[in-house]
């Protein structure tokens, strides 16, 4: 636990000490905000490339869970109108960029030129895709990219279009329908010079249906870790594999909100410790609502797409903290869950974890605001799983 990137160093925390100590209330609480903000600052950068009516600039809208007419989203049609790399910034990580790039496989395309072209170094990876036959572009495109170090992932985009054409015929079978696909563009990969290829159905229509859990899968288990957790938050919260996750990366942060909150505990500085328990909570609720789409623009947004009303959408959901944030509200659930903590928990933690034991008068800091943080992810992650079923209801 310790390695990992995103782990807070014992030096961060001397310094964050020291530093807190000698300052007064609000720019203590600032620090320690700064602090953890600074971790959600991690940059990812996604190339999306392909032939020109592919679907990218569709795909970098589905991708940041825009529509292709919302503001700041890219111009989607029939006309290609990317001549140079263009960054989308996610909505809510503006830290996460999806680039739209320009065609490729023009007449003169030439991959090596293509790369340089959009400063390859720059992306985390590339998605390659196409709707309809890879070609050799493709290949051309992606040993190049394999060749400068990098990643990339094949989408075979449109899938809708496929299905719907395939329904009319009697002997429809979705599954044997998309394997056929699947296995067509695999092996049309191989057969130019692809050794083990993978390619994702997806359709920018309806991108939680199809291949999306495959390739976020994927992709998450192939990027660095502090990458990881970026690429988690900001994918669109549309299949219940994505909840899951969205909860498991949040979940990883509550250890380190809670220590920080002991730490300040054990400054003796008069209020301190229970207005950053209260700041910090309030920031982490802020940050769980966002990432699973529950905060009132995009519920507002759900609501317009599903056709549900915000009430009957807000019915659904049993946390207590979506009628608004507030400090007094937050002091009230930790006073409510220090009761249920019994002192033989906390000596447990104590002696399991030295360096909270070294801060013993945070100990109980550390538990109530970690026992709380758990509770409420799970209860806003169900809400979050709620919402979802009940859309993907209206959509079928
Ligand atoms: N049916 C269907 N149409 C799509 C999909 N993705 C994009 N399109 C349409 O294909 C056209 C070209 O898409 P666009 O994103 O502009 O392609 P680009 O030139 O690669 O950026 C547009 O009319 C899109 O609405 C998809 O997954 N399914
Ligand atoms: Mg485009």
């Amino acid at each position: 636990m310790m390695d990992d990137v995103n782990m807070i160093t014992q030096e961060d925390l001397e310094g964050i000490k020291e530093s807190i100590s000698t300052q007064d209330l609000p720019t203590a609480v600032n620090t320690i905000k700064g602090f953890l903000e600074k971790q959600d600052l991690v940059e990812l950068n996604v190339g999306v490339t392909g032939e020109s009516g592919s679907g990218k600039s569709t795909f970098v809208n589905a991708f940041r869970g825009l529509g292709d007419e919302e503001e700041g989203s890219a111009q989607t049609g029939p006309v290609e109108t990317t001549m140079k790399p263009e960054a989308y910034l996610h909505p809510k990580y503006n830290n996460v960029k999806v680039w739209d790039l320009p065609g490729i496989g023009t007449p003169n395309f030439k991959a090596d030129e293509y790369l340089k072209l959009v400063e390859f170094e720059r992306y985390d990876f590339f998605i390659i895709i196409a709707s309809d036959r890879f070609r050799e572009c493709h290949t051309q495109l992606a040993k190049e990219i394999t060749r400068m170090g990098k990643k990339f992932y094949f989408v075979r985009s449109k899938i809708d279009s496929v299905i719907n054409a395939e329904k009319r015929k009697k002997s429809f079978d979705q599954k044997r329908t998309l394997d056929t696909i699947r296995a067509d563009c695999e092996n049309g990969l191989r057969k130019i010079g692809v050794k083990d290829p993978v390619v994702f159905l997806i359709s920018n229509f309806e991108l939680g249906k199809y291949d999306l859990n495959l390739l976020q899968e994927r992709m998450e288990k192939e990027l660095p870790q502090h990458k990881r957790r970026m690429l988690m938050l900001a994918l669109p919260n549309i299949t219940l594999e994505i909840n899951e996750k969205k909860k498991k990366v949040l979940q990883e942060n509550i250890g380190k909100v809670a220590f920080l909150s002991a730490l300040v505990a054990a400054v003796p500085v008069p209020g301190l410790s229970i207005a950053v328990d209260a700041a910090l909570i309030a920031e982490e609720l802020r940050k769980y609502y966002g990432a699973f789409g529950l905060d009132d623009p995009s519920l507002q947004k759900l609501c317009r797409t599903s056709g549900k009303s915000i009430e009957e959408v807000k019915s659904l959901m049993k946390s207590p903290f979506h009628r608004g944030l507030s400090t007094s509200s937050i002091l009230t659930l930790l006073g409510a869950t220090a009761l249920l903590i019994s002192e033989d928990v906390v000596e447990m933690f104590v002696s399991f974890i030295p360096i909270i034991g070294s801060v013993v008068a945070g100990g109980m800091s550390f538990l109530t605001v970690s026992s709380m943080l758990k509770k409420a992810l799970n209860d806003i992650a169900d809400d979050a799983r709620n919402v979802l079923m009940a859309s993907l209801e209206t959509e079928v």
